[in-house]
């Protein structure tokens, strides 16, 4: 049994490297950028906050005009005003972020895709759109969540041409589960979208 585990830690540890270190090789510079001077960069330092469980680093990486934009069949009352809330803002983001980062002992994420473009909802054109593929894995300590979605983050970038994450928007949920449940009084299961990490 201690075999297993170690074999999964080990499993665990590998992937997380793999994903953190996707776009590095000897010698090459790697996320986090500090500062991330281009749009890919910024979502590259996200990929690597959830890695590293740096909470400092996905509240840097994120817009203070933030908007974190959920399917219709995740809307939900998530700031108890009472009215139904189609999008949460940056303090209820790295609030969800900050929790679950605290309850799991180990997370892995791999943002891919490489697209990127002007986005066309923005007349001043400083803002790019990349579509990008989210897979989550968060390991709590007696279950599994998985996630994996179609996401468009906006960036934009300051004056300084510091980049930042201004939307977060949820295209469509490939997969979300919970798996490895050992106990009745883990975790809640997935019931959508990274709201399963967001809420637990
Ligand atoms: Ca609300």
């Amino acid at each position: 049994m201690s075999g297993r585990r170690t074999l999964t830690a080990l499993l665990i540890t590998l992937l997380t490297i793999a994903a953190c270190s996707s776009s590095t090789g000897p010698g090459a510079q790697g996320p986090p950028w500090i500062p991330p001077d281009s749009a890919y960069k910024v979502v590259e330092n996200l990929e690597y906050a959830w890695c590293t469980q740096d909470i400092e680093l996905v509240a840097t990486s994120l817009d203070d005009a933030f908007e974190h934009r959920l399917l219709e069949e995740d809307w939900d009352d998530y700031n108890g005003d009472g009215i139904i809330d189609t999008y949460w803002d940056k303090y209820l983001e790295l609030e969800f972020t900050e929790g679950t980062f605290n309850a799991a002992d180990s997370i892995y994420m791999d943002i891919s895709g490489t697209s990127e473009w002007p986005w066309s909802e923005d007349s001043s054109g400083q803002s790019l759109e990349l579509q990008r593929s989210v897979y989550l894995e968060v390991h709590y300590p007696d279950t599994v969540g998985i996630s994996s979605e179609a996401v468009v983050f906006i960036c934009r970038p300051n004056q300084d041409g510091t980049w930042f994450i201004w939307l977060w928007i949820d295209q469509l949920e490939v997969l979300d589960e919970n798996v490895c449940r050992t106990t009745p009084t883990g975790h809640p299961p997935a019931s959508a979208g990274l709201q399963l990490f967001h809420g637990s």
